[in-house]
């Protein structure tokens, strides 16, 4: 393969609704460019792009997939990523390692809801976004339909520089209005005989032709001022202007294809290689030093991995983009995230699964490396000498959890680290191994998502599993003061054990004073503080442990023992055996035994005491809230409300936004479970929403009771 410089590389990523045709149209690519010489279909389970069993399987792109192309002298990285929402992980990292983004339109339905989401992705990165109405070969094509849908739904700036002329079965005339010349094509696709435009259809191409010429002159003043002095702009300026457009996302332009049949695919190719940003076009990244660093061919080496998997019979591969300098094999590098040392004994482009081995990569490629011990996904490789680091790709939040267990235990070991080799391959999957809850919990993006993850642990790793419902992270704490007095007494045959501590909790608010005094059973209590210990609860929130025994009642030797006692019952909360936090304890008395007293004493009478005292202090569960974000279309923000309204959830503001209705919430964690599929249900997959930890909230009386009971009963059954 030869080896293209910096201003020879296109990358790209496709997006779009699933089904609309971006594997199709990736394989027609790498077809047209003679990466492959046939074409494979979905149907026949043979395409480069869709080499997963899973995807074989599904008939449908789950993970992002790197591939590269060759056409006219230049190369195209190709990212093809997966349609639904639910595997928008490979969207974002396809987004963050390419420069501009095509977007393929089912011809039969227009604008589907994935249109949407993934127009939404390339917006937030600011991708400029050209449009690919695919399937126009169908008995049901309709590109009007079509175009309108995108003017409205998508943006206004959606203009044409092509239109077909005989959509629907046996199409093959593309009108091209920025050539202003047919493209023709043979039945089996392939490069378009080029011919002038019949005189039926002068007029039309003529008008489209203005449209095109006055929007790209929009992009730039100057070509602004040269189209109003004569009325037209020359062909350089309207590719400078298209070329600013697209890159400035002034401009979304519009080709027409069969990708099934490789029609239109030529001249697409053609366009992106001409007037598709580059590297250089792009905004800069910025490394951790805070410097841009600019594409800069004779810079430094420094890569940047966006994706990592695990191939049967080689391992693990990454996948990454050169941001500067140029990279060659054998090259020595430093991984900054955690120093370690690595040689790039072999460097390879992709298509799919098939790697050719490459000598060197320029600036702004795309390529992999294999066999690097300690590197993985969100890492730079730098060059010995330098240090910089990118800032990692943000992947969306998790939104959906479910707990797994092996069903054997003897799993369970094998689960841990197939888990771990499937966070590797999607960083979207999340595990978390919780202690508190005693589950290991998987995070991902929605119910489907997880159930593909259930489909590699049951096919490919073979480990039979259940998912549980995940239990709620609640907390205890106290709402008034309390006191209480133990003794702990013992006495039988050698040493007796004797311990006695009088203590006041009260809930503890950031920044609130002390007691002074406290007035229980009467009796007015003086408190006179000797020393104070905050303590940072590794589960959120605080215990504020006071000294105030007066006349050496207690040694202070025996007070870091109280408070191990205390911090036992912190532990297991006396509720429901949920970490409690925000309480200050204050030790105001007790008794010692010269002989008896030893600190296992103190500990136990710290502990009890502590107990009965909060029992009295009116105990409160507290639950995790969420802030959640909703995305929906107007017309179905009133199910959404009351929908959360069902939910607890309080709702805290709405505001229109392009488009679509934004609203603010707050959530009960408790209550968010199977949220994305019931939204999803709601609005017919049209709503997209993000959801993070805000605070711990009391639940209300009726739902501790029900938390209460349901704790009882299970304890009951272990
Ligand atoms: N008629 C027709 N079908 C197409 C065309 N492109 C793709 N398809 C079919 O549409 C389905 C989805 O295509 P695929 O490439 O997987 O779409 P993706 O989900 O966007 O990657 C497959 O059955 C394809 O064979 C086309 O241009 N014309
Ligand atoms: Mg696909």
């Amino acid at each position: 393969m030869k080896t293209y410089q910096t201003d020879q590389i296109k990358s790209i990523a496709l997006l779009g609704n699933s089904g609309s045709g971006k594997t199709t149209l990736a394989e027609a690519m790498l077809f047209n460019g003679g990466v492959i010489e046939r074409r494979g279909t979905i149907d026949g389970k043979n395409t480069v792009s869709d080499y997963r069993p899973i995807e074989q399987e599904n008939g449908n792109s789950i993970f992002s997939t790197v591939l590269y192309t060759e056409y006219q002298n230049k190369k195209i990285n190709i990212l093809d990523t997966p349609g639904l929402d639910d595997f928008s992980g490979g969207v974002i990292s396809s987004l963050y390692a390419t420069d501009c983004t095509v977007m393929t339109i089912n011809v039969q339905n227009g604008v589907e809801v994935g249109t949407e989401i993934h127009f939404r992705h390339a917006e937030k990165m600011h991708r400029p976004l050209i449009l690919a109405v695919n399937g126009l070969d169908h008995e049901k094509a309709n590109f009007e339909k079509s175009v309108e849908m995108m003017k409205e739904r998508l943006d206004n700036n959606v203009i044409l520089v092509q239109y077909p002329v005989n959509e629907g079965v046996g199409f093959n005339s593309i009108i091209d209005v920025l050539r202003m010349k047919m493209y023709q094509y043979a039945k089996e696709g392939g490069p378009a005989k080029i011919v002038d435009i019949p005189a039926d259809h002068k007029d039309k191409a003529e008008e489209l032709h203005a449209a095109l010429v006055e929007k790209a002159a929009e992009s730039d003043e100057s070509l602004m001022e040269s189209f109003f002095s004569n009325d037209t702009l020359t062909e350089e300026e309207i590719n400078k202007g298209i070329a600013k457009g697209i890159l400035t996302r002034g401009m979304f332009p519009v080709f027409c294809v069969s990708a099934r049949n490789n029609i239109g695919v030529d001249r697409l190719m053609e366009f992106i290689v001409s007037e598709a940003p580059s590297i250089f076009d792009m905004p800069a990244p910025v490394n951790s030093k805070g410097a841009v660093v600019k594409a800069d061919p004779a810079a430094p080496g420094s890569v940047y991995v966006f994706k990592s998997s695990i191939e049967e019979h080689i391992g693990e591969i990454n996948y990454f983009r050169v941001y500067s300098g140029k990279i060659t094999e054998n090259l020595d590098v430093i991984n900054s995230n955690n120093g370690s040392k690595e040689r790039l004994s072999q460097l390879y482009v992709c298509a799919g699964k098939n790697r050719v081995r490459v000598p060197e990569l320029a600036t702004g490629d795309i390529g992999a490396f294999v066999k690097l011990k300690n590197t993985k996904t969100g890492h730079t490789l730098n060059v010995p000498g330098n240090d910089w680091k990118y800032e990692g790709i943000k992947f969306p939040e998790p939104k959906y959890r479910t707990a797994i267990k092996a069903q054997s235990e003897s799993d369970d070991e094998k689960l841990g680290e197939a888990l771990n080799k499937i966070h590797l391959e999607d960083p979207t999957i999340i595990i978390e191994y919780s202690k508190e809850l005693k589950q290991i919990i998987v995070h991902g993006q929605g119910e489907y998502h997880l159930n593909i993850m259930k489909w590699h642990l049951d096919n490919i790793y073979r480990i039979p599993t259940n998912f549980n419902p995940p239990r709620i992270p609640y907390r205890e704490t106290i709402t008034k003061a309390a006191q209480a007095d133990y003794r702990h007494k013992k006495q039988s045959g050698g040493a007796g054990q004797f311990g006695e501590v009088h203590m006041i909790i009260e809930p503890y608010v950031e920044g609130s004073p002390e007691l002074t005094m406290m007035k229980f059973g009467g009796k007015e209590l003086k408190l006179s503080i000797r020393a104070k210990d905050e303590i940072g609860l590794e589960w959120g929130g605080k215990l504020i442990y006071v000294n105030c025994i007066v006349g050496g009642s207690i040694d202070a030797r025996f007070m870091p023992a109280i408070l191990k006692g205390i911090m036992e019952k912190m532990e297991i909360g006396p509720l429901t055996g949920s970490y409690a936090r925000d309480i200050r304890v204050y030790v105001y008395d007790g008794k010692m035994h010269p002989v008896d007293s030893n600190e296992i004493s103190f500990r136990l009478a710290g502990r009890n005491a502590f107990s009965t005292a909060f029992k009295n202090a009116g105990p409160k569960i507290l639950e995790p809230i969420y802030n959640v974000e909703i995305m929906v279309p107007s017309d179905r923000m009133g199910d959404v409300i009351s929908d959360l309204q069902g939910r607890r959830g309080m709702v805290l503001g709405m505001a229109s936004e392009k488009r679509f209705e934004v609203i603010k919430a707050r959530v009960p964690l408790a209550e968010m479970n199977k949220y994305s599929t019931a939204l999803s249900s709601i609005t017919g997959g049209r709503a997209m929403y993000t959801m993070e930890f805000a605070e711990y909230a009391q639940v209300p009386g009726e739902v501790q009771e029900a938390v209460i009971k349901a704790y009882h009963e299970e304890e009951e059954e272990e």
